[in-house]
């Protein structure tokens, strides 16, 4: 480690003094004005995780959903999944630290974690389009550099093609090219084989509405777009040229609005969807003949997907262990439809990505999705090897299937959610099983809910347990939750701090939507 370079570049990217940070869900994340030295110091920290782990690590400069102004980064761990818990830690420790005492934290991080130093180091970045987003990228390949490692900029990416790319880096191109056009042609290949073998072709599934919440989901999807308009033809709207990003449009003000993002006329039967600033989330909808709106979230995506990913399990006649995999949010109606009708087993984790991620790779087949629209679905190898022979080996009912399978499976970005891939998986699922969306929405009603945010002086008071289901402190809160959820039909609530913004989130749903409201309003009540 040349320290002495380190001090002098650590000092051109100086830390504004008192300012603490957190490594929190998706990395850092905050008004971009404060984050120069977070880009450069996660430049160093890459370079130390690519030695230790002797891989590629990715950098992703966004700030996902958040006003433009905002900015934020992640690091992505080898096989493209979130970065590990004990170097999230690493990463708060290394973005407090003072400026005098950068050397001695970057040494102690080397020491626990047995990182070889003379180790050839790779790093990968990525960006969206914010403002900042470019001199940021800057700042991190300074980091970079300074402590000798190798970087290759993508420059500007989806946050789920920066996850590819890494994963296919590290997997000696299996998963595929790791550029990319490497990737635009692994997902259209699959779709429009996919869609070949539908057998309405009616113009009807020919064509969607997509709103890009003025991020980069337009950019990219204006490159791809030839790739794939064979089986689809997409209509972007939002895609940057007028409005502000993720300003009244975009998958996160759809879903938590519940209704249509500003800039796009939706016409009765039309189909549409909503991707989020870096296109990792996605949410569909439509208006039915009274224009009345209907939201598709994330959790009737997952039961789209696991419904159809079962139908062909069963038909290529494996005994497979399907499994979905959700947080506390998914509406209740999702889960009973799931376990009670779909009869797959259903699992709860915390909120945030790698946690759902984490607990869909115990599964053969693992389906994952937050109600806000982000997941995707994970294969084991010994699932993909076995559904590929069946498909080379079978030209019967049970290979048809397998192929069926063998494209979903390349169609899916398996390294993270991606709205990209999860809207073509969708597009070819509705029009293989020639579903109209208002049929897909009829699958179940969603439980009227609703979600509110409470500013408290410290939301550390509040613990949850349970998949944050339950909440352990202060004392008598949840007797409190308990008491008033009986006072409602087909009633849930929960409490639990949020790991973006500085607010207690309360979250209840109940059999109408005037008694989901109070049911929330009071026990937002009950935090105080
Ligand atoms: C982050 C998470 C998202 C989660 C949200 C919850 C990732 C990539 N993103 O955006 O999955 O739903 O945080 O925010 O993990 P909250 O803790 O403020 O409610
Ligand atoms: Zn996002």
């Amino acid at each position: 480690m040349d320290l002495s370079a380190i001090t002098k570049h650590s000092a051109l990217h100086a830390k504004p003094s008192g300012l603490l940070l957190q490594y929190g869900t998706a990395g850092f994340r905050m008004k971009a004005e404060h984050l120069d030295h977070i880009m450069f110091r996660m430049g160093l920290l890459a370079v130390l995780r690519s030695k230790q782990t002797k891989s590629t690590i990715g950098v992703m400069v966004t700030a996902s959903h958040n006003p433009e102004e905002d900015n934020g980064v992640k690091l992505v761990d080898p096989l493209g999944e979130m970065l590990a818990p004990s170097w999230e830690e690493h990463a708060t420790y290394l973005a407090n630290a003072e400026e005098e005492d950068m050397q001695r934290v970057l040494i102690d991080i080397s020491e626990k974690e047995a990182v070889d130093l003379q180790q050839d180091a790779f790093v990968v970045i990525g960006r969206d389009t914010r403002p900042s987003s470019e001199k940021f990228s800057q700042s991190v390949i300074d980091g970079v550099t300074v402590l000798g490692g190798q970087v290759h900029d993508y420059g500007l990416l989806t946050t789920p093609q920066l996850h590819y790319m890494v994963c296919c880096r590290n997997t000696s191109g299996q998963y595929g090219m790791a550029t990319i056009e490497g990737y635009y042609q692994k997902l259209s290949k699959a779709f429009v084989e996919l869609t070949k073998q539908a057998s309405c072709s009616g113009d009807e599934y020919r064509s969607l509405k997509v709103d890009c919440a003025n991020g980069i989901g337009a950019l990219k999807l204006k490159e791809m777009e030839h790739y794939f308009s064979q089986g689809l033809s997409v209509q972007l709207f939002n895609d940057g040229t007028k409005g502000k990003l993720n300003h009244l449009c975009g998958a996160d003000f759809v879903k938590s609005h519940q209704k249509p993002p500003q800039g796009m006329e939706i016409k009765f039967n039309e189909r549409c969807c909503s991707f989020d600033g870096d296109a990792d989330r996605i949410v569909y909808y439509y208006c039915d003949a009274d224009g009345h709106f209907h939201l598709i979230d994330g959790d009737k995506i997952a039961t789209l997907i696991s419904s159809f990913l079962k139908e062909l399990l069963l038909e290529i006649g494996e005994n497979l262990n399907v499994g979905v995999v959700q947080t506390a949010y998914a509406n209740g109606s999702s889960t009973r439809y799931l376990e009670e009708v779909m009869k797959v087993p259903v699992y709860c984790t915390k909120t945030g990505v790698k946690h759902l991620h984490h607990k869909a790779q115990e599964f053969d087949v693992g389906v994952y999705f937050e109600a806000n629209g982000h997941g995707t679905a994970l294969f084991s190898k010994a699932v993909e090897d076995k559904i590929n022979q069946l498909a080379r080996e079978l030209e019967d009912k049970k290979g048809k299937a397998a192929k069926i399978l063998r494209n979903i499976i390349d169609l899916f970005n398996q390294a993270a959610g991606d709205a990209i891939a999860d809207m073509l998986v969708i597009e070819a699922i509705l029009a293989l099983k020639n579903l109209t969306i208002q049929q897909w929405d009829a699958l179940y009603t969603d439980l009227p809910n609703r979600q509110l945010k409470v500013k408290v002086a410290d939301r550390k008071v509040i613990s949850t347990t349970d998949a944050e289901r339950q909440a352990v402190t202060p004392p008598g809160l949840q007797e409190a939750i308990n008491d008033l959820v009986k006072k409602y039909r087909l009633s849930r609530a929960f409490v639990r701090p949020s790991g973006t913004e500085d607010v207690i989130r309360v979250y209840a749903e109940a059999d109408s939507q005037e008694s989901a409201d109070s049911l929330a309003h009071e026990v937002s009540l009950a935090v105080f």
